[in-house]
């Protein structure tokens, strides 16, 4: 399989994944600004929307979207833990999709939006207090978003990393805080934090020329 990936952006969700269930992989990064790929092609080629995660699967499917890429990846024969169980699936989904439109795409793409206003910032902040203080609320007393790590802890994870890059703090939530600080602790979680780092940084000097 092949992770097409941004650093630290969402994909890291799918390669901790990945890395969780063992399965082989290769990534490809993708220039988040110019969407070049190591190779020199358009991303915009293989992924109309230019958008991180793909995964190019065993049979050569291109998957899109966190929530469909992190469940697939979630069900690979072989994913053991990571897979929640029959029952476990529908609050997975429930909770997948509350981080995938509520925060992420409710919240942080907003806030990182270069064209976004201030008016569209203030709406965010504003959306950001409600929707952290229900994950809030669910995660107090929890260690994972169901009864054992899984995708959406993964998903939950790659979302709260944002926050020390927004106007957001952090500590007003505090099992959401310590749930951060946890799941850096994992194994998968610090070796993919550990690779995609210094290819944002590299990233970021970069953009910066
Ligand atoms: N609906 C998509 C959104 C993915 C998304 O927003 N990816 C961001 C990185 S976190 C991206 O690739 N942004 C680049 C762009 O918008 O051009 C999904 O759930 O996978």
């Amino acid at each position: 399989m092949q992770l097409y990936f941004s650093p630290l952006s969402c994909s890291i969700a799918s390669r901790i994944a990945l890395y969780e269930a063992g399965a082989e992989a290769t990534f490809v990064e993708v220039d988040r600004r110019t969407k070049r790929l190591p190779d020199g092609n358009d991303y915009r080629d293989v992924h109309s929307l230019g958008m991180v995660p793909a995964l190019r699967t065993e049979d050569g499917t291109l998957l899109t979207e966190n929530f469909a890429v992190l469940q697939y990846i979630s069900e690979l024969p072989g994913a053991g833990p990571l897979d929640p169980g029959p029952e476990a699936r529908t609050a997975l989904r429930q909770w997948l999709s509350f981080i995938a439109s509520e925060l992420h795409k409710g919240v942080f793409a907003m806030l990182f939006d270069p064209t976004a206003s201030d008016e569209v910032r203030r709406y965010a902040m504003h959306k950001s207090a409600i929707r952290l203080a229900h994950m809030e609320r669910h995660m107090a007393g929890r260690a994972f978003v169901l009864e054992r790590f899984s995708v959406a802890d993964a998903y939950l994870y790659a979302v709260l990393n944002w926050t020390l890059a927004s106007p957001i703090e952090l500590n007003d939530y505090p099992a959401l805080e310590a749930f951060h600080s946890r799941t850096m602790e994992r194994p998968s979680v610090a070796r993919a934090f550990a690779e995609e780092l210094p290819l944002y940084r590299a990233a970021r000097a970069q953009a910066a020329e």
